[in-house]
């Protein structure tokens, strides 16, 4: 097994990092735009050396091939107002010279027999060591507000069932799942009313990064 996680762990902690600063970008740009952004939060995490030998022994993936066969070590977390956004933050993703997409799955309308929905891109994105540079996997999932409540949820009683729900928890879990993306192709229908109501303006007054002068709202 791996000496030395934390070594072994470095690059990918340095991937997320830049990641989520780099997503969180593009959350200000259309913020200093004027524009209402189609992200409302990025989180990021590496996954935990436990979950790590635990899915290398679920899945069979051998030491030598853990950085080529565990998409998943480097995970962020795109969360969005509307189905809409989700697709709008997967175009922008597309366009980027600073990463590259390996592949996309669309869980959003081929959901997962649990009822789980959301966008997964893996992406190859280099980070620069003092060695070198250094390819690292890392996946991106890409979900509304709705679907991101149902899923953590779910994750968190499959901690309680260890995947193995009663038929009956499982059932409601998928209606539950259902409801969710319902509310999401309502709030999609009502999207304009909405965007109207939410016309970004840009925040004045102290606190946080907010400019210090309001800008135009010509663009
Ligand atoms: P658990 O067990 O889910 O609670 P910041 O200060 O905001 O820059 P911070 O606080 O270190 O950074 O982390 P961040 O980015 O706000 O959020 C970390 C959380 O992101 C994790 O919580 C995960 O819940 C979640 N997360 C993001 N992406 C993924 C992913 O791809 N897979 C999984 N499983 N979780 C993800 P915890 O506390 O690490 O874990
Ligand atoms: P974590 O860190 O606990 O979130 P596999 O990883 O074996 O399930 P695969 O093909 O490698 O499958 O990847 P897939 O299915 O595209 O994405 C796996 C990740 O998607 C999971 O990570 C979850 O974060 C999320 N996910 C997939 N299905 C479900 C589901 O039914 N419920 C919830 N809540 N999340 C789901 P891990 O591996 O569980 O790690």
């Amino acid at each position: 097994m791996i000496a030395n996680w934390d070594q072994f762990l470095l690059p990918y902690q340095q991937a997320v990092s830049e990641l989520k600063v780099k997503l969180r970008g593009i959350r200000k740009q259309f913020e200093n735009r004027n524009q209402r952004p189609p992200i409302e939060f990025v989180t990021g995490r590496v996954k935990p050396v436990p979950s790590i030998v635990e899915k290398m022994t679920r899945r069979h993936v051998a030491e030598e091939r853990l950085e080529q066969d565990m998409q998943d070590i480097a995970g962020l977390r795109i969360m969005c107002q509307f189905v809409e956004d989700i697709y709008q933050v997967v175009d922008l993703l597309r366009q980027r010279t600073d990463l590259t997409i390996l592949e996309e799955r669309d869980y959003i309308h081929n959901e997962k027999p649990s009822g789980y929905r959301s966008y997964h891109i893996v992406v190859e994105y280099p980070v620069q060591l003092v060695t070198g540079e250094k390819k690292i996997l890392a996946e991106i999932q890409v979900r509304t507000l709705a679907m991101n409540f149902w899923a953590t949820i779910e994750h968190s009683l499959n901690y309680k069932y260890q995947g193995d729900f009663p038929t009956e928890l499982r059932a409601r879990l998928q209606r539950a799942a259902e409801a969710a993306f319902k509310l999401d192709t309502e709030m999609s229908e009502i999207r304009e009313e909405i965007q109207e109501a939410q016309h970004y303006t840009p925040k004045n007054g102290a606190g946080g990064d907010a400019p210090n002068s309001p800008q135009s709202k010509e663009d």
